[in-house]
């Protein structure tokens, strides 16, 4: 097998930027892999279909989630939190699979985070004009561990800003097979994502899925 065919098979950043001290996009990082994490996603959103979760200010979000790993992200009336179990039908979510764990610890690995075992992924859902306002991810136990980001389907404007949520924000395009690492000094930086394009992905159709893993416990 040569180093394309290698490369393609995931596990290899066609490039690298740096947006931070702790944080590098991964340029095309998922490679050929992207086709069998989104088949997966499939099976695990059977399990535990897709829904708009409401936030603390009970607001329904324009972005449907769910989950797989031993807690996933819930948000609603009584607040943000991990969960062991799906609020919609009280089973435990399901398996984070495999090949999930092993990209994600493989991306954090190239980022210089060595060790990163994610026990929770949070699959994100965008139909086009769904967006995620701006936040900080700050509900996992342990912030020394990164948060590595995988982007699927149409293309996404995602913003990058600072400390503080009035900090100026940089905007980053992320499209299919890209995956972004932060921790460290950047972990806890505001960020958001712009409403979806119209668009029609090959794979996907007209929605960007987004994964995160996260060490939540
Ligand atoms: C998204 N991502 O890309 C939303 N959070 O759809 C996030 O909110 C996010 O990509 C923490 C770390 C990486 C991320
Ligand atoms: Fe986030």
């Amino acid at each position: 097998m040569n180093a394309d065919l290698l490369a393609d098979a995931g596990g290899t950043a066609r490039w690298v930027e740096r947006l931070g001290p702790g944080t590098v996009v991964l340029r095309g990082f998922a490679g050929e892999t992207a086709a069998a994490i989104w088949a997966a996603v499939g099976r695990l959103t059977k399990l535990a279909p897709f829904r708009q979760m409401q936030t603390p200010g009970g607001f329904r979000m324009s972005v449907a989630m769910s989950n797989c790993g031993e807690v996933g992200w819930v948000t609603d009336p009584a607040g943000y939190r991990y969960a062991e179990r799906d609020p919609d039908s009280g089973r435990p979510w399901p398996a984070m699979p495999e090949l999930f764990r092993q990209l994600a610890a493989t991306a954090a690995s190239a980022a210089g985070f060595a060790d990163f075992v994610p026990d929770a992924c949070l699959i994100n859902r965008y139909a086009v004009g769904a967006r995620m306002s701006r936040h900080q991810d700050r509900d996992e136990r342990d912030l020394t561990q990164p948060i590595v980001s995988l982007s699927l389907g149409l293309p996404a404007v995602f913003l990058f800003g600072g400390g503080q949520r009035s900090d100026a924000a940089v905007r980053v395009t992320l499209t299919h097979g890209d995956v972004v690492v932060w921790g460290g000094p950047d972990r806890l930086r505001y960020h958001g994502v712009l409403a979806i394009k119209p668009g029609e992905h090959p794979l996907l159709g007209a929605c960007r899925v987004n994964l995160t893993f996260r060490k939540a416990r």
